[in-house]
């Protein structure tokens, strides 16, 4: 039998946890021939819900789960992790600044990149989810000097997720018929879904759908700021959907993305496509045997330029700014 691969969640009692662990323990994180170890880091006032969730995690008596610990110290949290999910972060209070908004992340994301450089497996994949979470990717991986730079990735899986089902309302085909799309830069309003690579039933997607007004007005937009979208419906914001994506985004790192497709991650640049190097921003990556590749030789149009380039600079905004104040 398989030793069981300890996965780590942060936030753990947050809406995105509830979502998120079930789908861990039922096998769909990483293959269902896989055992897991769950490792539930919380905040003291978060450890109690925690528990709660790891009740209804016994009572659903998963046949992959052997075992649940849950801790409020990262140093424990991830001790042994080789999969670490960092879903918890401060969110933007009322009247706080960018500044206020990085300055209380670096207080989550550094020690717990520490705690991941001291303590977590040699093998560690690391995905933050919590929000600014390419920049909040960049602190922790700063705070772990020891850990290949490369295991720490972003999640802009959703965005991805989004834009599929967006292009497939509007060419009316079903989202296993489409390939190749992309989302650049930051997981943020100024991220781009990127057509122009992308196939729909074989076809190329923007000449398929020939409307550059729809593209740049309607389609980029949506996808983009789908997540206040989601919370003017909901009251609250995507939960589900997000852990979805979390789930997606580890499942093809680890196990491979099908010849002739890609998926989008948030990862360090190389300085492929003029992202400058070290940048956690979104690429076309392909995935084989758990390592990732950026998808080289795509032709970048203007339009894409333009946008990838306003996304890439917002990121070089937010690393200065982490620097500023000495996060990174
Ligand atoms: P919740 O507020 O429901 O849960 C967050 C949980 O994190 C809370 O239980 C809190 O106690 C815990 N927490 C806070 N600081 C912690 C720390 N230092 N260590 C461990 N746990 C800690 O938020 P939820 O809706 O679950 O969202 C979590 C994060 O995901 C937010 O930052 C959100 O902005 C981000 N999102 C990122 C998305 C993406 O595509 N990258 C999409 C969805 C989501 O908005």
């Amino acid at each position: 039998t398989r030793t069981p691969v300890n996965v780590t969640v942060t936030g753990a009692a947050g809406q995105i946890g509830y979502a998120l662990l079930f789908r861990i323990a039922s096998g769909h994180l990483l293959g269902q021939d896989v055992p897991v170890k769950l490792r539930l880091l919380e905040i003291p006032q978060g450890v109690k819900a925690a528990e709660g969730t790891a009740m209804e995690l016994d009572d659903c008596a998963f046949p992959l789960l052997q075992g649940i610990d849950i801790f409020d110290d990262p140093n424990k949290g991830f001790e042994g992790a080789n999969i670490g999910l960092l879903v918890g972060a401060r969110p933007r209070g009322p009247g706080m600044e960018r500044g206020d908004l990085l300055a209380a992340n670096g207080g989550i994301f550094k020690p717990q990149g520490k705690a991941i450089n001291d303590h977590a497996a040699d093998d560690v994949k690391v995905l933050v989810v919590g929000n600014p979470a390419n920049t909040n990717a960049l602190i922790a991986q700063a705070a772990a000097p020891d850990v290949p730079a490369e295991r720490f990735t972003a999640m802009t899986r959703l965005d991805h997720n989004r834009a599929l089902s967006q292009l497939s309302q509007k060419t009316g085909v079903p989202v296993s018929e489409i390939k190749k799309l992309t989302i650049w830069g930051n997981h943020s309003a100024t991220q781009y879904p990127d057509i122009f690579h992308a196939t729909v039933a074989g076809k190329n997607a923007a000449e398929v759908v020939n409307d550059e007004k729809w593209l740049a007005e309607d389609f980029i937009p949506t996808v983009a700021k789908r997540g206040a979208a989601i919370i003017d419906a909901r009251g609250a914001s995507s939960a589900a959907s997000a852990a979805n994506a979390a789930i997606d985004h580890i499942y093809s790192w680890v196990n491979g993305t099908p010849e002739g497709d890609w998926v989008s991650m948030g990862i360090p640049s190389d300085g492929s496509y003029g992202v400058p190097e070290g940048l956690i921003s979104s690429f076309p990556v392909t995935t084989k045997d758990g390592k990732y590749e950026i998808v080289q030789g795509l032709d970048i149009n203007e339009f894409s330029r333009a946008r990838i380039d306003a996304s890439v600079k917002e990121l070089e905004e937010e690393r200065a700014a982490v620097r500023e104040l000495g996060l990174i």
